[in-house]
């Protein structure tokens, strides 16, 4: 037998009432031509220099589990002393432990950039010195620089002599980027977000872990790809015990 559906009477289409005239809408913007100035210009300068490079990118993932809960400790003791503790300074100071990989330019010391999204554009003031600094210290200085960018008056002392560059796109989001290197440095950094996911540990055992990933990007005519492996493995294993720090940092 036919399906009841098709069985039931077909009733006759209603007549479909007559939509109101409406007037075409008008698109009344207009296209703007903005002059390029100050940083901004500069940026188009030192980019469009920089992907004359050869870069050759790198992308790992760390386990900060320790290091967050390291930070929670550390941070009620660092705003005691007036300072505001992120992950930056950890991240800052571990990177000046690795001269013998002669990963950044030949300059001896270690004067390390971090890209700041300031009100005037994405500024590149560095932290000098940093082998002499302790991770408060570097946190101080840190403070004292977005400080300055938020108010529009990093200077130039504040924005030379950079050897290497950490880029932390994961403050605002993301996991991986491709950071383009700022001449005449020969590799940056960009760190992902801190996410809570799961992974294995050594015993096989399901764990809750907190993990960021790293994205390098060095100039391929003077680092090769088996250097930077060493150097982000490094760099990895004290975030990842960052107990290890205490022990090996100046
Ligand atoms: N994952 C998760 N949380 C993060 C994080 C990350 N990767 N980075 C920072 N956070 C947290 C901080 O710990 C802090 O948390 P609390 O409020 O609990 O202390 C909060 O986010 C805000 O941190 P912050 O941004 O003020 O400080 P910071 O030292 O981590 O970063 C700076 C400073 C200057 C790097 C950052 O403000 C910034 O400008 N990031 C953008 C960089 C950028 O534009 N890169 C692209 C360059 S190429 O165009």
């Amino acid at each position: 037998p036919p399906p009841a559906a098709a069985a039931a009477p077909k009733s006759p289409p209603a007549a479909m009432p007559q939509a109101p005239p409406t007037p075409k809408p008008v698109f009344t913007g207009k296209d703007v031509t903005q002059p390029l100035t100050g940083f901004h210009k500069a940026m188009v300068k030192t980019m469009t220099a920089a992907l004359k490079i050869p870069h050759f990118g790198y992308c790992d993932e760390v386990d900060v589990t320790r290091l967050v809960a390291l930070r929670a400790e550390l941070k009620p003791v660092a705003e005691g002393r007036g300072v505001k503790l992120s992950y930056m300074p950890f991240f800052i100071k571990v990177r000046q432990d690795h001269s013998g990989l002669t990963l950044c330019s030949l300059q001896a010391a270690h004067n390390i950039g971090l890209a700041m999204d300031t009100s005037q554009g994405l500024l590149v003031p560095n932290v000098k010195n940093v082998q002499m600094l302790s991770v408060l210290d570097i946190a101080k200085e840190l403070n004292r620089l977005q400080a300055l960018g938020a108010s529009g008056q990093l200077g130039t002392a504040d924005l030379t002599g950079g050897t290497f560059t950490l880029s932390n796109i994961g403050s605002i989001g993301g996991t991986y980027a491709k950071p383009v290197i700022l001449p005449p440095e020969v590799a940056i950094g960009a760190l992902g977000k801190v996410q809570v996911l799961p992974r294995f540990d050594s015993a096989g055992q399901l764990i809750k872990a907190q993990i960021m990933k790293v994205s390098w990007s060095a100039d391929h005519r003077i680092i090769d790809g088996a250097t930077m492996c060493r150097f982000s493995n490094l760099w990895r294993e004290y975030l990842e015990n960052p107990a290890c720090m205490v022990l090996d940092l100046k």
